[in-house]
């Protein structure tokens, strides 16, 4: 799954695909590079962000939907507002993702459970602005896996099919680098729950001070290298997706593991 952001601020590319001729035209690079899901969000996450409001959303999301579909995308948008994953389902996308996991709006899990799309629940603890004083875990990947649970059962108590369910433990999200290095340490306990699991570890902050955990962070455009090594973990954890901003050191990587596989 390769990211589409059509936001001015997101925090591994923010503003470079703002307007809708570049965010198609990256979209349709990232097809050809080889993505099999084209994910168009137009809410930025990082932490502290503010939100657009519905319209705005829409505004900048609903015409690469549309661009994007009729040039042969399986899209998938990346929204916790009811009403813009129905437009958007309205507009070809196939895919539902959920950052809230439904949370954020009580109308997604009825409008969910209408649509006949994949649903992606991502394990939130709240709005990205004061997210960060939520990672309090006894033990990160024992309270996600429960926490996603919880809402498995509540979609599916309205009426969401357990069929078009995604997990995703929400890396960065109300999580800190410790966490989220024994989350991908132990990316396998998730899939105890019996769902396909999706990943998103790219660009993400835990993955910029390898080297030296005290010292300076590198940009975002510069994690690709260990997005692509986390790539490869997933993939031999047999991981059901990885949401990337760079497609080609990820294809690589799924490449080697592929071979490998092969030569067993
Ligand atoms: N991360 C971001 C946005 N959407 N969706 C899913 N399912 N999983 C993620 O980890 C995730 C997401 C934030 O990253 P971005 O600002 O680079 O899009």
């Amino acid at each position: 799954m390769a990211v589409v952001n059509v936001t001015p601020d997101s925090f591994s590319d923010g503003g470079r695909w703002f307007d809708t001729d570049a965010a198609v035209a990256h979209g349709e690079a990232l097809l050809a590079q080889g993505a099999d899901i084209l994910d168009v969000g137009g809410e930025s996450t990082r932490p502290g962000a503010g939100r657009p409001d519905e319209d705005e959303e829409r505004r900048r999301i609903l015409p690469v939907v549309t661009a994007l579909t009729n040039a042969g995308a399986c899209v998938s948008v990346d929204t916790m507002r009811a009403s813009v994953a129905e437009a958007a389902v309205g507009a070809g996308a196939a895919i539902v993702n959920d950052v809230s996991g439904g949370l954020a709006d009580p109308a997604m899990a009825g409008v969910v459970a209408g649509l006949d799309v994949p649903y992606v629940v991502m394990h939130w603890r709240g709005h990205s602005r004061d997210m960060q004083s939520r990672a309090v875990y006894d033990d990160v990947v024992a309270d996600v896996s429960r926490e996603l649970g919880e809402r498995v059962d509540a979609l599916v108590s309205v009426g969401v099919r357990r069929e078009q369910l995604v997990l995703d433990p929400g890396f960065g999200f109300a999580k800190t680098a410790a966490q989220n290095w024994t989350m991908l340490a132990r990316i396998g306990e998730f899939e105890r729950l019996g769902l396909p699991v999706l990943v998103g570890t790219s660009r993400k902050s835990f993955l910029s001070r390898l080297a030296d955990p005290e010292g300076e962070p590198s940009p975002p455009d510069q994690r690709d290298h260990a997005t692509a090594a986390t790539s490869l973990l997933l993939a031999r954890a047999d991981v059901w997706g990885v949401r990337v901003h760079d497609v080609p050191s990820t294809m690589a990587a799924l490449q080697v593991n592929a071979r490998v596989e092969a030569a067993r």
